[in-house]
């Protein structure tokens, strides 16, 4: 009988699922529950007005007192959301095992519901991020401008950083060429701060009624919805060719600021100027700046290009894997400062237009804190996804300005995170929970977790004691800043000093030195070469021409257009060195040191430099033709990329030893082809080639020692190349490549092109 034979195999189920029967039919006799059901509440239940739940237990032994997020993976069994323990979460409860599937099935009803909606609209911009927590430490140095407890000297305060992409969505490649965001949530013991930044210092537009414009033009086009996280297409070359208060912030996506190396290298920037406040009431104008401890450092196009196929979370990569190694990335936090004056200009810049920023030579940055990210965190989605930050989020000692941009963000933040969080209450989410004491009157809505008490949401009240009290500025109450404000006809225009756009892009220009120049060049000729329509590119051309003549002339070779003559003429501004990323010596923290090696090569060699790059904080990775182990001399080294995987993007630098003699692995024949022809045969594996090839024409350095060079040849590097190193001792071949590091490539060997 069938039906009797599924229902012996459903009772065998249960029976090794609960390893006791239940009231199914021909199930062995029940073994009694380890936990006597509780036929009453144990103690007498608390009295009004407290109204809390009865202090009871479960059967299953869970305090009902838990916090919600500590028993969401509490017991050893499956449970249902409800905590119920299904006996089977792989098959639908059905009529018979080839029958329908019953609507009474409230385990499948509930998984499949939960699973639908699982994703929750992704961010309208800076879609994909990636995020650490961590630890900002005050100065105290900003104590004299700032009465913000959180700068004061020593303070300590946990912090949540994420860093993002703008355009792409949320699974798109971490090296595009684009803005990154660098946002900061500081639980302040006065509350939230959050500083919402980009890695840019001045934004495309100078009034947020623009942003759904910009943002419009530089997403993918509508129709057919590509491209993708980039800005080479027509709409945005269309958008900011119209709107040239954004060839500022254009200019620096072009340049290689558009391609960080790491987010843990990027400088960050608060844009607009904010207003600070001290105990005594002064006000001081700021610019907020992040400086990374290991230096600005980019992408070369091309690696940006291939990495975006071959490893497209390689920002998040990193900064996760610097992080689990220990080696914290740091930021120091510093302020420009600028006297509150009433016109708000300092040397003639418009402190309140966001597409200007302040040379630093004109105002030193000074730092006021330093930020450490230490810890990663352990579920994307409910910190990093869930994160919520608004410009909004200030504390006493920190107030705005009236620059539009910032005034129309102080709306947007908070009313995004509604569609995106599904209503008003995401500040109780864990990762935005503030760390200060919570005390508000906002009740109800959506996803309301808290359970509050007390029938008076309002104030004063006379049922609820009144509470709660109202803080005076001696107890921590934030206060505006009486700033005056002037008596002006209500207009749709910006002030005249809006006007210029030329300016600065050139002071960005004549900062930057020849290699730099090329890289813009380059970027701009790629980017307009994307674009299908002509009239886009000559308009491209005639704002290029407003700030280089020779700029416009290079990028209209390559467009094959002629180059206009500029109608703006404007006095050189003195350059800012401050801006080249080119010139300084940075730390060699974490930088990736690939070693190529072969099972019967020099192990020893391998195993030392891998050592001592450790040692200099360096991630050294072996290279070898098959994974596994190299053994040959009885003392294992572990391969971490073989040659399928290794790519050169990847690793800052490389190191070589000699590579396969032809014979020796499965090359060989393609090389005794190459050799019956005459052409080709190198005895070397085609993927070292490459690898080598690639990173010689990156500009990073190359070592080699033991028969390498045979593989630097093979590769058509020539000895004596700049930022080669051909060594004795694998050791030595380490040394010579660190110096170069620090510079982070060989510039004079920089293929310009790239
Ligand atoms: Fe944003 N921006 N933005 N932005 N922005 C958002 O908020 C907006 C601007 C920045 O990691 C959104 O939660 C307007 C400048 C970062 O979660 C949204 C304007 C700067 C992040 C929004 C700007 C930024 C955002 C989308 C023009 C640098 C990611 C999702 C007035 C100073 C934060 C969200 C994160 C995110 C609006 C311009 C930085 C829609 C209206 C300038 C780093 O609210």
């Amino acid at each position: 009988n069938p039906v009797a034979a599924t229902a012996d195999k459903v009772v065998e189920k249960v029976q090794e699922a609960v390893g006791s029967g239940t009231d199914i039919p021909g199930a062995p006799a029940p073994v009694p529950p380890s936990v006597d059901e509780p036929t009453r509440p144990t103690g007498p239940l608390p009295p009004k007005p407290d109204q809390r739940g009865p202090d009871t237990y479960s059967p299953t032994g869970q305090a009902t007192s838990t916090p919600q997020d500590e028993v969401a993976q509490g017991g050893e069994f499956l449970t249902t959301a409800q905590g119920t323990r299904p006996y089977d979460t792989d098959h639908s409860l059905k009529a018979g095992p080839r029958g329908p599937v019953l609507l009474q099935d409230h385990h499948l009803r509930e998984k499949i519901t939960h699973f639908d909606h699982e994703r929750i609209p992704e961010r309208v911009v800076h879609a994909r991020g990636a995020a650490a927590h961590g630890v900002f430490q005050g100065y105290g140095t900003a104590t004299r401008i700032s009465k913000a407890t959180f700068l004061g000297k020593d303070v300590e305060t946990p912090v949540f950083v994420r860093f993002s992409t703008v355009l792409g969505s949320r699974g798109s490649a971490d090296t595009v060429r684009d803005t990154r965001g660098f946002a900061t949530k500081f639980y302040t013991g006065e509350g939230v701060f959050d500083l919402v930044g980009n890695n840019i210092p001045v934004f495309f537009i100078q009034d947020a009624i623009k942003f759904p414009d910009v943002v419009h033009a530089a997403k993918p086009h509508p129709d057919r919805e590509i491209p993708q996280a980039q800005s080479a297409h027509d709409t945005f070359w269309d958008f900011v060719t119209l709107h040239t208060e954004a060839t500022h912030h254009t200019l620096w996506n072009m340049s290689d600021r558009g391609i960080p190396r790491s987010y843990r290298m990027m400088e960050g920037f608060g844009v607009h100027t904010f207003r600070l406040v001290n105990a005594e009431g002064a006000t001081t104008l700021v610019k907020w700046h992040w400086k990374p401890k290991l230096g600005v450092h980019s992408m070369a196009w091309e690696e940006a290009q291939i990495t975006a196929g071959v490893d497209p979370d390689f920002h998040r990569r990193d900064l996760a894997d610097a992080i689990e190694a220990g080696a914290f990335p740091q930021w120091e936090l510093g302020v420009q400062t600028f006297p509150d004056t009433e016109d708000q200009l300092f040397e003639g810049i418009d402190l309140l237009d966001p597409t200007k920023m302040v040379p630093e030579e004109l105002a030193p940055v000074q730092p006021v804190g330093l930020l450490t990210l230490n810890a990663n965190p352990s579920n994307y989605f409910a910190e990093t996804e869930q994160v919520a930050f608004h410009v909004g989020h200030l504390v006493p000692g920190i107030d705005v300005t009236d620059d539009p941009l910032l005034q129309g963000r102080l709306f947007s933040y908070l009313d995004t995170q509604i569609t995106r969080l599904g209503g008003p209450n995401f500040s109780q989410l864990p990762i935005n929970r503030p760390h200060a004491a919570v005390n508000d009157m906002l009740r109800d809505g959506m996803h309301q977790t808290a359970v509050h008490r007390g029938v008076a949401p309002y104030r004063p009240n006379s049922l609820d004691g009144g509470c709660p009290f109202l803080a005076g500025e001696d107890n921590g109450a934030y206060v505006e800043v009486p700033e005056r404000v002037p008596a002006a006809p209500k207009v749709r225009e910006a002030a005249a000093s809006f006007d210029d756009h030329y300016s600065q892009p050139r002071l960005f220009w004549l900062s930057m030195t020849p290699t730099e120049r090329e890289h813009i060049v380059a970027a701009y000729t790629f980017e307009l070469s994307k674009c299908w329509e002509t009239a886009i590119k000559e308009r491209a051309l005639k704002v290029l021409a407003n700030i280089d003549g020779g700029l416009c002339a290079q990028v209209a070779a390559g467009l094959g257009l002629p180059a206009p003559a500029p109608t703006v003429t404007l006095a050189d501004p003195a350059p800012s060195p401050a801006l080249s990323q080119l010139g300084s010596t940075w730390p060699l923290d974490g930088r990736t040191v690939g070693v190529i090696t072969t099972d019967g090569q020099d192990l020893s060699g391998v195993r030392s430099v891998a050592r001592a790059a450790l040692d200099a904080d360096m991630v050294p990775l072996v290279i070898a033709p098959a994974g596994g182990v190299l053994d040959h001399d009885g003392d294992p080294v572990t391969v971490q990329r073989t040659f399928a995987t290794a790519r050169s993007t990847e690793f800052d630098a490389l190191l070589v030893t000699s590579a396969p003699a032809p014979g020796a692995d499965a090359f060989a024949a393609r090389d005794a082809k190459a050799d019956e022809s005459g052409e080709g045969a190198t005895g070397i594996d085609p993927r070292v080639v490459l690898l080598l090839a690639e990173a010689h024409r990156h500009g990073k350095a190359i070592g080699a020692w033991n028969g390498g060079a045979r593989a630097l040849e093979a590769a058509g590097i020539a000895p004596g190349t700049p930022g080669v190193v051909t060594a004795d001792s694998a050791e030595d071949g380490l040394r010579g490549i660190t110096e170069l590091l620090g510079r982070h490539r060989a510039w004079d060997r920089f293929d310009p092109a790239l």
